[in-house]
C-alpha cells in the first residue's frame, strides 16, 4: 500500500487547446482529474473531455493486445505473432509491387502525441512510399497551401492574437464547442468574452447561430461555401475606399496591385445575393475591420473544408495584410515554439507527384484522402495493395465513406495502429494497440507552433506501461525495421540510435542550426532523455530559439528545465517576426500568388449561383465529442441525442417534419436517416449533421458507442475536392431532405 494520493500534471492531448490537467491518484487508481490552476497557459480551464482520460485508460473495450483477423473475426495475439504476419505479408507486397503500393493514412491523434510526430516521420522515411494520406486533407490543407505561397513555408501559420486584439472577425469556427483550432488557446470562450469586455468587438460569420455566435457582439448568417466571396468583397471595399494600410509591412509586400485587380469584380453588391448578406453590412464589416486599432481575421473548418477552401484561406490573410494587422500585436501573429528549428527557404510548390487515377497533385508530401478509395479499387500499375492506418478512422472521417469502407475490403493487407476495434480497424488484418494518454509522455510539438502565447510544457507519463506493452514509438520503429528488411526481431534500441544520430547529423550540417559545425558524437553524448521521444525533445528544445544551444547559453531551456516546471514555462506574448522570418524566395509577403489568381475565375462563376431552393449540408461539433472517437466513454455520451439533423423552423414546416420526427438526407454518394432538431439557429436552406457517428457497423467492439450509434454524415460527402489543396469538400454539400 502506498501512503497518501499523488498528484501528477499532464497536458491534455485531446484537442488543440493544450489545457493543463491535475491528476490525483493512488498508485494507478485515478481519484480525480481537474484543471491545473497553476498551469501557465490554461490557469485551471478544462472541458468535459479532459477529465475522462481516466475512463479512457480503464475502458474495457480499449485494446490491450494486438489482434489478428482469422476467418473474418479478430482474435487476440502476441506482439510477435502480429509482427510475424506483418513481416510475411508486407514483405511480399513490397517485394512484388514496391513501396508506392503501400499506403499510409495518418489520423488526427498523431499530432497530439510525441511518438506520432517524431516516429511516423521515421517510419515513413524507412518505408519510402509516396502514397501518404492524412486527416490534413479533410481539415486544414488550404491553410498550409496559402501560407506556403504567401509566407514561403506551409507551417508559417499566423494565429489571431486573442489576448490583445480589439476586433476579431471569425468565420467557420465554433470554439465554444471545439475549443479552437489552428490557434491554440486554453479557454477560447473566456478569451473571446474578454475582447468584448475590454471594449472590442467579436464578429462571427456562420450559417448557424452557434454558442460562439450567440456570445459574440455580432453574428452574420452566410450561405455555406461563399466565404471567399464575402472576403473578396471586403478586400474590394478596402481598395475602393482607400482603406488599405500595410503598416510596418509596407515595402515588404508584393502583389498588392494584382490583388486589387482581382478583387475588382467582387463588390459587395455583386456577392450579396450569393452570400445572403446585405451589401451594406459587407461594407460596414470592411470599414470596421480597417478602423479597429488592432484587428484579426480568422477562418477555420467551415471555410477550409469547402469548394473554395484555399481561396478563403488566402483572403483571410490578405485582409490581415491589407489592414496592417499581420505580424503586429493584437493582429494575426506567428508563434515561436521552443522546439522550432531552422526552416528552408526553398519556396513552396505543389504537384511533385500526382495520384494515379485522378491525377491530383501532391501537396506537402501527401495526397488527398478523398482519392484513397479509387487508388485501392482501380486496377492497373501502381494500385494500392496494402494500407497502414495510424490513429485514424477514415471510414467515418473521410468523404464518400461507403465507398472507402468497401475499398478497404479489397486490400491484400491492412494494418491499424489504434486504441479500439472500430469502424476502420475492423477492416484490418492486424491491429496493434496504441498507448493510453496517461501512460505516455507529452510535449506539444504541433500546437506550441500555433499558440496565441509562447509556452513550453513537458509531462512525463502518469502511469507506467503494463509489462510487455511497447510504447507507440517502439511499435513504429519495429514497423520500420520490417519495411527496411531488418526484420521484426531487429534491435530497436540500435535503430533508435540511428534515427536520432540522423537528426543530430542533419543539424550539425545545417548552417542555420545552433549546433552547426559541432561534432555529432559530442552532441549525441550530451543529449539527455534516454531513448525515444524525450531524447529528441531534449535535442530539439536545446537547439531551439530559447535553448541552451548545448553550451551556448547556460540559462537556456533543456529537457531538465522543462521537467522542473510541471505547470509549464511561459515564454511570453507573441512577437513580430517579419520580414526577417519570411521564407519566400523574394523575401516579401506574396499577396497575389499565381495559382490563386488563376482560381479567381472559378470563384467568379460561383458568385453567379443563386440559391435554387434545395438544401445544403454543413457539419458541426459538440464539446462532449471528439471527431469519431471518445464515443465509448459513457460519461460523455450521457444526455440528449447529439447526432441530429438541424433544420430551420421555416424549412421544417415547408417539408412537413416536426421536432422529434426523422428525415432522410441523401446525396449522390449515399443516404442517412436521422432525427430532426427544429431550430431558428440555422439559416433556411441549410441543414447540419455532425460527423464522426455511425457506430453500428458489424465487427466493431465499442459497447457504449454502439448503444447510441448515430449516423455517418460522410456517407453524404462526395469525394469532391478543392483543387488548389486537395482538401475534401465537407461543408456546403447539396442534399435532398425529406421526411422519413
Ligand atoms: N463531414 C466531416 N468530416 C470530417 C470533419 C468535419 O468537420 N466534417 N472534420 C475532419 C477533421 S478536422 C479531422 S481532424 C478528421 C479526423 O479524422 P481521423 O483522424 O481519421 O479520425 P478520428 O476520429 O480523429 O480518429 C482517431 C482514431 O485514432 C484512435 N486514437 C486515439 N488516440 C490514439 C493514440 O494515442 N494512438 C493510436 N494509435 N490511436 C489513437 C481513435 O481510436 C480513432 O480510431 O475528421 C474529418 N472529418
Ligand atoms: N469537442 C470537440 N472539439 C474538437 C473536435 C471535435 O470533434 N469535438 N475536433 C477538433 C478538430 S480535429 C478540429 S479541426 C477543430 C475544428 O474546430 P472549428 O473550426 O471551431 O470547428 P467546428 O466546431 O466544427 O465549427 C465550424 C463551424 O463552421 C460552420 N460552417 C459550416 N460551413 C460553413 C461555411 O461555409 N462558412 C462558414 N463561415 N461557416 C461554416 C459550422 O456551422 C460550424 O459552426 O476542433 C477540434 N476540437
Ligand atoms: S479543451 Fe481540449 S485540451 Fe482542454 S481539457 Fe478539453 S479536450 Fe482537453
Ligand atoms: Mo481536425
Amino acid at each position: 500500500m502506498s501512503a497518501g494520493p499523488t498528484t501528477s500534471y499532464r497536458t491534455c492531448p485531446l484537442c488543440e487547446a493544450t489545457c493543463g490537467l491535475e491528476i490525483t491518484h493512488h498508485d494507478e487508481q485515478v481519484v480525480r482529474i481537474r484543471g491545473d490552476r497553476d498551469d501557465v497557459f490554461s490557469h485551471g480551464f478544462i472541458c468535459p473531455k479532459g477529465s475522462t482520460l481516466k475512463q479512457l485508460d480503464v475502458d474495457r473495450d480499449r485494446l490491450r493486445t494486438p489482434m489478428i483477423r482469422r476467418n473474418g473475426s479478430h482474435e487476440a495475439a502476441t506482439w510477435d505473432e502480429a509482427f510475424a504476419v506483418i513481416e510475411d505479408r508486407l514483405g511480399a507486397i513490397l517485394a512484388e509491387y514496391g513501396p508506392n503500393a503501400v499506403g499510409v493514412y495518418l489520423g488526427n491523434p498523431n499530432v497530439h502525441s510525441m511518438s506520432g510526430i517524431l516516429y511516423n516521420k521515421a517510419f515513413l522515411k524507412m518505408l519510402r512510399t509516396r502514397s501518404i494520406f492524412s486527416a490534413a486533407t479533410v481539415d486544414q490543407m488550404p491553410k498550409h497551401v496559402t501560407c506556403g505561397y504567401l509566407f514561403g513555408h506551409p507551417d508559417l501559420i499566423p494565429v489571431p492574437d486573442l489576448d490583445r486584439t480589439d476586433h476579431l472577425l471569425m468565420l467557420g469556427a465554433n470554439p465554444y464547442e471545439s475549443n479552437g483550432s489552428l490557434a491554440t488557446a486554453p479557454d477560447w470562450p473566456g478569451r473571446l468574452e474578454a475582447i468584448s469586455r475590454r471594449g472590442g468587438k467579436v464578429v462571427v460569420v456562420d450559417p448557424r447561430r452557434t454558442k460562439t455566435a450567440a456570445a459574440a457582439d455580432e453574428h452574420a448568417f452566410i450561405r455555406p461555401g461563399t466565404d471567399p466571396l464575402l472576403l473578396f468583397a471586403m478586400v474590394q471595399v478596402l481598395f475602393d475606399e482607400d482603406l488599405v494600410d500595410l503598416g510596418h509591412l509596407a515595402g515588404h509586400v508584393a502583389g498588392v496591385d494584382e490583388l486589387a485587380a482581382a478583387a475588382d469584380g467582387f463588390s459587395p453588391e455583386a456577392v450579396s445575393a450569393a452570400c445572403g448578406i446585405a451589401a451594406a453590412d459587407i461594407r460596414r464589416l470592411a470599414r470596421e475591420l480597417a478602423s479597429a486599432e488592432r484587428a484579426a481575421v480568422y477562418g477555420r473548418i467551415g471555410t477550409h473544408t469547402a469548394e473554395f477552401g484555399t481561396m478563403a484561406s488566402w483572403l483571410v490573410d490578405a485582409l490581415n495584410v491589407l489592414t496592417g494587422n499581420l505580424d503586429r500585436p493584437g493582429g494575426a501573429m506567428f508563434s515561436r515554439a521552443a522546439h522550432e528549428q531552422p526552416r528552408s527557404r526553398r519556396g513552396f510548390s505543389i504537384g511533385r507527384w500526382q495520384t494515379r487515377v485522378r491525377g491530383l497533385p501532391e501537396v506537402r508530401g501527401e495526397l488527398p484522402v478523398a482519392a484513397l478509395a479509387e487508388e485501392i479499387t482501380t486496377p492497373g500499375d501502381g494500385r494500392l495493395r496494402a494500407l497502414v492506418v495510424i490513429a485514424g478512422n477514415p471510414v467515418l472521417s473521410t468523404p464518400d465513406s461507403d465507398r472507402l469502407d468497401a475499398a478497404l475490403g479489397e486490400l491484400e493487407l491492412m494494418v491499424s495502429l489504434d486504441l479500439y476495434l472500430n469502424e476502420t480497424s475492423r477492416r484490418a488484418d492486424v491491429i496493434l494497440p496504441g498507448t493510453s494518454p496517461l501512460r505516455r509522455p507529452h510535449y506539444d510539438f504541433a500546437f506550441n507552433q500555433l499558440s496565441v502565447r509562447n509556452v513550453a510544457n513537458y509531462s512525463p507519463p502518469v502511469f507506467p506501461l503494463p509489462e510487455g506493452t511497447p510504447d507507440e514509438w517502439r511499435v513504429l520503429l519495429r514497423m520500420g525495421a520490417v519495411v527496411t528488411g531488418q526484420g521484426a526481431g531487429a534491435d530497436l534500441d540500435a535503430l533508435d540510435d540511428v534515427v536520432f544520430a540522423t537528426m543530430v547529423g542533419a543539424a550539425v550540417a545545417d548552417p542555420q542550426s545552433r549546433v552547426h559545425g559541432r561534432a555529432p558524437e559530442e552532441i549525441f553524448a550530451a543529449t539527455d532523455g534516454g531513448r525515444g521521444p524525450e531524447r529528441m525533445l531534449d535535442f530539439l528544445v536545446r537547439t531551439g530559439p530559447y535553448g541552451d544551444g548545448f553550451g551556448a547559453d547556460s540559462d537556456g531551456l533543456t529537457l531538465a528545465r522543462l521537467r522542473e516546471a510541471p505547470h509549464g514555462i511561459d515564454l511570453g506574448p507573441l512577437e513580430p517576426r517579419l520580414p526577417d522570418d519570411l521564407l519566400t524566395p523574394s523575401g516579401k509577403v506574396e499577396l497575389a500568388p499565381k495559382p490563386l489568381l488563376e482560381d479567381v475565375a472559378r470563384l467568379g462563376r460561383a458568385a453567379q449561383r443563386t440559391p435554387n431552393g434545395g438544401f445544403v449540408l454543413v457539419g458541426r461539433r459538440h464539446v462532449r465529442s471528439n471527431n469519431s472517437w471518445m464515443h465509448n466513454i459513457d460519461v460523455l455520451m450521457k444526455g440528449k441525442e447529439r447526432c441530429t439533423v438541424q433544420i430551420s423552423t421555416a424549412d421544417a414546416e415547408r417539408i412537413g417534419v416536426l421536432e422529434g420526427g426523422s428525415v432522410k438526407v441523401s446525396s449522390p454518394s449515399g443516404m442517412v436517416v436521422a432525427p430532426v432538431e427544429v431550430t431558428d439557429d440555422i439559416m433556411p436552406g441549410v441543414v447540419s449533421l455532425p460527423h464522426g457517428w455511425g457506430h453500428d457497423l458489424d465487427g466493431t467492439e465499442m459497447a457504449v458507442a454502439a448503444a447510441r450509434p448515430g449516423v455517418n454524415s460522410n456517407r453524404l460527402s462526395t469525394g469532391d475536392i478543392d483543387p488548389l489543396s486537395g482538401n475534401a469538400v465537407l461543408n456546403g454539400i447539396p442534399v435532398e431532405v425529406v421526411p422519413a
